[in-house]
């Protein structure tokens, strides 16, 4: 059968934004007395804004002490920070292998979907000059976040595409979960020990060994 879409996630896929995370978040945590460290941070990728929220403040054993408009407001002033750590990035940011991959898939006419938790990923990709290779960008407001199906699904049907004949692409354990529970082709980039435990089919350490060619030999699709 014909592989009919690639679902990429973003952060840890197609650029390294983790880092402006950690740094945003950091900054919020550490005036409410809670400390991070890069290991926590690890334990964010690919979660929710508000989820990794909850995640900090459990951590500091502080998830009673605030209301929801404080806890809005603290995400808010973390997205603030986040935001304006992005105009640092360029299309020199953009992770190896990604561009060939897209140029043949556009060849091919596959359509490439971004599957990304990030709200903010409409403006990563147009600092990437990438935002024209994205045939939808899915939009994760008010979905169910990663282990969730759910931003797989709706990005398989804007294209019309059937999930048995979809590949996706994530670093993150939950995001790996996400593709299965989604019925896809899971292929993981990172730590093969992690990712395969979640179920990923295939897993490379790094987007620069991702080739089209092997991917489909992989899913088992022309
Ligand atoms: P935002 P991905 C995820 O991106 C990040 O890995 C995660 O750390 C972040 O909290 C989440 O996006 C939401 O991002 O605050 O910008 O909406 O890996 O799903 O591309
Ligand atoms: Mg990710």
């Amino acid at each position: 059968m014909k592989l009919q879409a690639v679902l990429f996630d973003l952060d840890g896929v197609i650029t390294d934004t983790a880092e402006f995370h950690y740094l945003a978040w950091k900054q919020m945590a550490e005036p409410i007395g809670i400390e991070i460290d890069h290991a926590f941070n690890e334990r964010l990728k690919g979660i929710s804004r508000m989820e990794s929220l909850e995640r900090i403040l459990a951590h500091g054993g502080k998830e009673q002490q605030y209301t929801m408009e404080q806890k809005q407001r603290l995400a808010a002033d973390k997205n603030k920070h986040y935001v304006s750590l992005l105009t640092q990035l360029t299309p020199e940011h953009v992770y190896p292998g990604i561009p060939e991959l897209l140029d043949q898939l556009a060849e091919l006419q596959i359509p490439a979907v971004l599957t990304s938790a990030s709200k903010n990923a409409p403006q990563i990709l147009s600092a990437l000059r990438l935002d024209e290779r994205f045939h939808t960008i899915v939009d994760p407001d008010g979905m169910p976040g990663k282990p969730a199906p759910d931003i797989f699904l709706k990005g398989a049907g804007a294209v019309g595409a059937d999930p048995a004949y979809c590949i996706g692409v994530e670093d993150a354990q939950a995001g790996v979960e996400a593709i299965k529970a989604a019925g896809m082709f899971a292929v993981g980039i990172g730590e093969k020990g992690l990712l395969c435990a979640s179920g990923a089919d295939i897993v490379f350490e790094s987007t620069a060994k991702l080739n089209l060619t092997a991917l489909l030999k992989a899913a088992k699709l022309d």
